[in-house]
């Protein structure tokens, strides 16, 4: 017994000795201290011997086991600890390589104007206001004082849609809608999309307009050039000059064009200004009293003023762009100088 212990230590030592890789181990595992392996039937054969030598037998056979055993745990644990550094060495992150870039998008440059614009009437207490851009006939014209026949509707080519809808040539449709269901006093902007049939160097199809009005008893022009005056400082400088001159929309009455001193020049004439020294920004006056009527409100009663205004040839005169057309083109390379 103690001869065949003998050997088979000696057997398993060398087996594992020359054991390379892990499978070699498991295979010897189970040759020599598995369920059926050799020292298995070593114990299963201590019944053969005389009962005063199976406990010493016994003994030594565990022993043994014992020895294969832990010779086997340090291999595979060594095994274990090379595998998992393989695995790290071929997983390392080199964590000094520059990221990816990824360009972070921008609003658009009419985008970004429209916001300035209403950040300063948001500031002024102004509501903002937004309505449908497939309108009706009536709140686009109608209701805002051009009568079916009035030589104004000629002033703007509109596409009729069919029917009584039209794409709205203006954001003053948005007006008599608020004021249909609103009492005043309020102050409201309206910005948003309209649409005339133009398309040339300095018109486009589709553009931006953001158009105001405020409404109480007592509203005068004086609070009408306050107001613009302030609005038209904040976005193009405290230094800017600003004019009004006499002027004809359906929708007020009196009505004004009004005009800064050029961005470029400063007022001493350019090509951007054809060298007037001034630039027509915006258009206004004082609400209509039969724009008043057609809300059902009393013209004796209220009184306010009303403006409107071209978001892309401000944007064109902030950022210097010389043709409308750049703005719709979507031409990444354009569009991030802004
Ligand atoms: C302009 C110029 C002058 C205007 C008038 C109104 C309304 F509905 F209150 F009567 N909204 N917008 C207006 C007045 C618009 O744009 C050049």
């Amino acid at each position: 017994m103690i001869e065949r212990l003998e050997s088979l230590l000696k057997d398993a030592r060398e087996e594992l000795a020359k054991a390379s890789t892990k499978d070699l181990v498991l295979q010897a595992k189970g040759k020599y201290v598995g369920r059926k392996g050799e020292v298995a039937s070593l114990l299963k054969d201590l019944g053969a011997l005389p009962p005063e030598e199976r406990k010493s037998a016994g003994e030594a056979i565990n022993k043994v086991k014992t020895l294969i055993e832990s010779e086997i745990e340090r291999l595979l644990s060594g095994f274990l600890e090379s595998e998992k550094e393989g695995k790290l060495r071929k997983e390392r992150l080199d964590i000094t390589l520059p990221g990816r870039f990824v360009r972070p998008g921008k609003r658009h440059p009419v985008t970004q104007v429209m916001d300035e614009i209403e950040d300063i009437f948001l500031g002024l207490g102004f509501d903002i206001a937004e309505g449908p851009e497939v309108e009706l006939d009536y709140y686009n014209f109608e209701a805002l004082n051009f009568p079916p026949d009035h030589p104004a509707r000629d002033m703007q080519d509109t596409f009729f849609v069919g029917g009584d809808l039209l794409l709205r040539t203006h954001t003053s449709s948005v007006q008599p809608r608020v004021m249909e269901k609103k009492a005043p006093p309020f102050r409201i902007i309206a910005p948003g999309t309209v649409y005339r049939r133009d398309s040339d160097i300095t018109h486009s199809p589709m553009f931006h307009q953001v158009e105001g009005f405020m409404v109480d008893s007592k509203i005068t022009f004086s609070d009408l050039k306050g107001t613009l005056t302030h609005f038209l400082r904040s976005l193009f400088g405290s230094r800017t000059a600003i004019r009004f001159r006499p002027s004809f929309f359906p929708f007020t009455e009196p009505s004004a064009e009004v005009d800064i001193s050029c961005v470029i020049c400063k007022g001493t004439g350019c090509r951007v200004c054809k060298g007037s020294g001034w630039l027509e920004i915006l258009g206004a006056g004082m609400i209509h009293p039969n724009v008043f009527r057609a809300v059902k409100y009393d013209p004796e009663a209220c009184t306010g003023f009303a403006f409107g205004l071209g978001v892309e040839r401000i944007a064109m005169l902030k950022f210097g762009i010389d043709d409308l057309r750049l703005l719709f083109e979507n031409d990444l390379r354009f569009l991030q100088q802004f």
